[in-house]
Protein backbone atom coordinates (compact mmCIF):
# COMPACT_ATOMS: atom_id res chain seq x y z
CA UNK A 1 0.00 0.00 0.00
CA UNK A 2 1.47 3.35 -0.77
CA UNK A 3 0.02 4.75 2.44
CA UNK A 4 0.09 2.98 5.52
CA UNK A 5 -2.29 3.31 8.15
CA UNK A 6 0.86 4.70 10.24
CA UNK A 7 1.28 7.09 7.56
CA UNK A 8 -2.02 9.25 8.78
CA UNK A 9 -1.80 9.10 12.57
CA UNK A 10 -1.07 12.93 13.04
CA UNK A 11 -1.49 14.53 9.31
CA UNK A 12 -0.17 18.36 9.26
CA UNK A 13 -2.16 20.57 6.69
CA UNK A 14 -0.65 23.72 6.20
CA UNK A 15 -2.17 27.27 6.61
CA UNK A 16 -0.33 30.68 6.50
CA UNK A 17 -2.69 32.38 8.99
CA UNK A 18 -0.62 31.07 11.73
CA UNK A 19 2.92 32.14 10.78
CA UNK A 20 2.85 35.07 12.98
CA UNK A 21 6.59 35.99 10.77
CA UNK A 22 7.67 33.12 10.89
CA UNK A 23 8.17 30.61 7.77
CA UNK A 24 6.24 27.93 7.04
CA UNK A 25 8.89 25.83 6.29
CA UNK A 26 10.47 26.28 9.91
CA UNK A 27 6.62 25.28 10.85
CA UNK A 28 6.95 22.31 9.36
CA UNK A 29 10.09 21.42 10.89
CA UNK A 30 8.99 21.84 14.08
CA UNK A 31 5.85 19.46 13.45
CA UNK A 32 8.01 16.80 11.93
CA UNK A 33 10.14 17.17 14.78
CA UNK A 34 6.98 16.47 17.38
CA UNK A 35 6.37 13.61 15.07
CA UNK A 36 3.55 14.74 12.40
CA UNK A 37 3.41 11.61 10.08
CA UNK A 38 2.10 13.04 6.86
CA UNK A 39 2.25 16.99 5.37
CA UNK A 40 -0.23 18.26 2.84
CA UNK A 41 0.98 22.11 1.56
CA UNK A 42 -2.30 23.76 1.30
CA UNK A 43 -2.15 27.62 0.09
CA UNK A 44 -5.57 29.21 -0.65
CA UNK A 45 -4.05 33.04 -1.11
CA UNK A 46 -1.47 32.37 -2.71
CA UNK A 47 0.09 32.79 -6.00
CA UNK A 48 0.93 29.86 -8.19
CA UNK A 49 4.77 30.55 -8.34
CA UNK A 50 4.93 30.69 -4.56
CA UNK A 51 3.39 27.93 -3.76
CA UNK A 52 6.05 26.22 -6.31
CA UNK A 53 8.92 27.15 -4.35
CA UNK A 54 7.28 25.99 -0.84
CA UNK A 55 6.34 22.76 -2.46
CA UNK A 56 9.90 22.39 -3.56
CA UNK A 57 11.28 23.25 0.09
CA UNK A 58 8.67 21.47 1.88
CA UNK A 59 8.49 18.45 0.21
CA UNK A 60 12.56 18.62 0.25
CA UNK A 61 12.40 18.70 3.93
CA UNK A 62 9.29 15.78 4.27
CA UNK A 63 11.62 13.47 2.08
CA UNK A 64 14.49 14.11 4.92
CA UNK A 65 11.82 12.84 7.30
CA UNK A 66 10.37 10.00 4.86
CA UNK A 67 6.98 11.74 5.54
CA UNK A 68 4.98 11.56 2.69
CA UNK A 69 3.93 15.05 1.43
CA UNK A 70 1.45 15.89 -0.89
CA UNK A 71 -0.31 19.43 -2.42
CA UNK A 72 -3.66 20.47 -2.33
CA UNK A 73 -5.74 21.02 -5.45
CA UNK A 74 -3.26 21.38 -7.66
CA UNK A 75 -2.09 18.10 -9.41
CA UNK A 76 0.22 20.23 -11.97
CA UNK A 77 2.37 21.45 -9.28
CA UNK A 78 2.04 18.62 -7.28
CA UNK A 79 3.56 17.01 -10.38
CA UNK A 80 6.48 19.33 -11.65
CA UNK A 81 7.51 19.56 -8.03
CA UNK A 82 7.96 16.13 -7.51
CA UNK A 83 5.49 16.08 -4.43
CA UNK A 84 4.52 12.47 -3.52
CA UNK A 85 0.40 13.31 -4.37
CA UNK A 86 -2.21 15.33 -4.65
CA UNK A 87 -5.34 15.41 -2.19
CA UNK A 88 -8.32 17.04 -4.37
CA UNK A 89 -11.90 17.50 -2.50
CA UNK A 90 -15.47 17.27 -3.81
CA UNK A 91 -15.56 20.30 -6.10
CA UNK A 92 -12.14 20.23 -7.12
CA UNK A 93 -10.98 17.46 -10.33
CA UNK A 94 -12.81 14.42 -10.01
CA UNK A 95 -10.49 11.65 -8.68
CA UNK A 96 -10.49 9.32 -11.64
CA UNK A 97 -8.81 12.36 -13.77
CA UNK A 98 -6.45 13.38 -11.21
CA UNK A 99 -5.90 9.62 -11.18
CA UNK A 100 -5.39 9.71 -14.56
CA UNK A 101 -2.71 12.71 -14.52
CA UNK A 102 -0.73 11.38 -11.70
CA UNK A 103 -0.07 7.81 -12.68
CA UNK A 104 -0.84 4.58 -10.45
CA UNK A 105 2.35 5.42 -8.11
CA UNK A 106 1.17 8.95 -6.51
CA UNK A 107 -0.84 9.06 -3.49
CA UNK A 108 -4.05 10.32 -4.57
CA UNK A 109 -6.12 11.92 -1.16
CA UNK A 110 -10.31 12.67 -1.55
CA UNK A 111 -12.34 14.64 0.64
CA UNK A 112 -15.19 12.75 1.57
CA UNK A 113 -18.93 13.91 3.46
CA UNK A 114 -20.92 10.57 2.93
CA UNK A 115 -20.37 6.93 2.23
CA UNK A 116 -21.61 7.15 -1.46
CA UNK A 117 -18.51 10.30 -2.01
CA UNK A 118 -15.88 7.47 -0.25
CA UNK A 119 -17.16 4.55 -1.90
CA UNK A 120 -16.71 6.77 -5.37
CA UNK A 121 -13.53 8.24 -4.53
CA UNK A 122 -11.70 4.66 -3.63
CA UNK A 123 -13.14 3.26 -6.81
CA UNK A 124 -11.74 6.25 -8.52
CA UNK A 125 -8.36 5.56 -7.41
CA UNK A 126 -8.29 7.42 -3.98
CA UNK A 127 -5.20 5.81 -1.66
CA UNK A 128 -7.26 7.68 1.52
CA UNK A 129 -10.05 9.70 2.39
CA UNK A 130 -10.25 12.97 4.48
CA UNK A 131 -13.84 12.91 6.40
CA UNK A 132 -15.25 15.33 8.33
CA UNK A 133 -15.55 17.95 9.72
CA UNK A 134 -15.14 15.95 12.78
CA UNK A 135 -16.37 19.03 14.99
CA UNK A 136 -16.89 22.75 14.43
CA UNK A 137 -13.87 24.34 12.78
CA UNK A 138 -13.01 27.71 11.97
CA UNK A 139 -10.13 27.01 9.80
CA UNK A 140 -12.51 26.40 6.65
CA UNK A 141 -15.71 27.88 6.01
CA UNK A 142 -17.93 26.10 3.61
CA UNK A 143 -17.49 22.95 5.67
CA UNK A 144 -19.85 21.08 7.84
CA UNK A 145 -19.68 19.28 10.63
CA UNK A 146 -20.73 15.21 9.99
CA UNK A 147 -21.97 12.77 12.67
CA UNK A 148 -19.22 10.28 14.36
CA UNK A 149 -22.09 8.01 13.20
CA UNK A 150 -21.37 8.59 9.39
CA UNK A 151 -17.20 8.97 10.23
CA UNK A 152 -17.70 5.33 11.30
CA UNK A 153 -20.02 4.18 8.50
CA UNK A 154 -17.26 5.98 6.13
CA UNK A 155 -14.69 4.29 7.49
CA UNK A 156 -16.63 0.66 8.06
CA UNK A 157 -17.72 0.91 4.24
CA UNK A 158 -13.79 1.53 2.31
CA UNK A 159 -11.21 -0.54 2.51
CA UNK A 160 -8.73 2.64 2.05
CA UNK A 161 -7.69 4.39 5.29
CA UNK A 162 -9.47 7.83 6.84
CA UNK A 163 -8.00 10.22 8.74
CA UNK A 164 -10.49 12.55 10.41
CA UNK A 165 -10.67 16.49 10.05
CA UNK A 166 -11.87 19.33 11.35
CA UNK A 167 -11.66 20.39 14.63
CA UNK A 168 -9.92 17.78 16.01
CA UNK A 169 -7.66 18.86 19.12
CA UNK A 170 -6.02 17.86 22.18
CA UNK A 171 -9.76 18.18 24.29
CA UNK A 172 -11.46 16.06 21.88
CA UNK A 173 -9.42 13.89 19.64
CA UNK A 174 -10.14 11.00 22.03
CA UNK A 175 -14.10 11.28 21.37
CA UNK A 176 -13.07 9.50 18.22
CA UNK A 177 -11.95 6.47 19.73
CA UNK A 178 -13.52 3.57 18.16
CA UNK A 179 -14.57 5.23 14.89
CA UNK A 180 -12.55 3.05 12.35
CA UNK A 181 -10.23 6.31 11.65
CA UNK A 182 -6.25 5.86 11.01
CA UNK A 183 -5.56 9.09 12.42
CA UNK A 184 -6.27 13.41 12.58
CA UNK A 185 -5.71 15.89 10.14
CA UNK A 186 -5.11 19.48 11.22
CA UNK A 187 -4.32 22.37 10.73
CA UNK A 188 -4.97 24.90 14.25
CA UNK A 189 -3.93 22.09 16.74
CA UNK A 190 -0.43 22.16 15.69
CA UNK A 191 0.10 25.46 13.80
CA UNK A 192 -1.87 27.81 15.98
CA UNK A 193 0.49 26.53 19.07
CA UNK A 194 2.90 28.92 20.19
CA UNK A 195 5.06 25.74 20.49
CA UNK A 196 4.84 23.47 17.25
CA UNK A 197 6.83 20.83 17.52
CA UNK A 198 5.50 20.38 21.37
CA UNK A 199 1.83 20.42 20.08
CA UNK A 200 2.77 18.07 17.36
CA UNK A 201 4.40 15.59 20.11
CA UNK A 202 1.12 15.70 22.42
CA UNK A 203 -1.09 15.37 19.63
CA UNK A 204 0.54 12.73 18.30
CA UNK A 205 1.00 11.16 21.72
CA UNK A 206 -2.70 11.37 22.30
CA UNK A 207 -3.49 10.14 19.27
CA UNK A 208 -1.83 6.79 19.13
CA UNK A 209 -3.79 6.35 22.83
CA UNK A 210 -7.03 6.90 20.84
CA UNK A 211 -5.81 5.18 18.57
CA UNK A 212 -4.78 1.59 20.43
N1 LIG B 1 -11.09 20.43 5.65
C1 LIG B 1 -12.11 20.11 6.43
S1 LIG B 1 -12.02 20.88 7.92
C2 LIG B 1 -10.55 21.61 7.52
C3 LIG B 1 -10.19 21.24 6.24
C4 LIG B 1 -8.99 21.68 5.52
C5 LIG B 1 -9.83 22.53 8.44
C6 LIG B 1 -9.12 21.83 9.54
O1 LIG B 1 -8.47 22.76 10.36
P1 LIG B 1 -8.51 22.66 11.94
O2 LIG B 1 -7.86 23.93 12.41
O3 LIG B 1 -7.70 21.45 12.31
O4 LIG B 1 -9.94 22.57 12.34
MG1 LIG C 1 -9.68 21.46 -2.44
Amino acid sequence: MKVRKEDLILYAVTDRTWLNGRSLLSQVREALEGGATFVQLREKHLDREQIMKEAEQIGALCRQYKVPFVVNDDVEIALKTGADGVHVGQDDMEAGDVRAMIGPDKILGVTAHTVEQALRAQERGADYLGVGAAFPTGSKDDTSVISHETLREICSAVDIPVVGIGGISMDNVMALRGSGISGIAVISAVFAKEDVRKAAAALRARTEEMLA
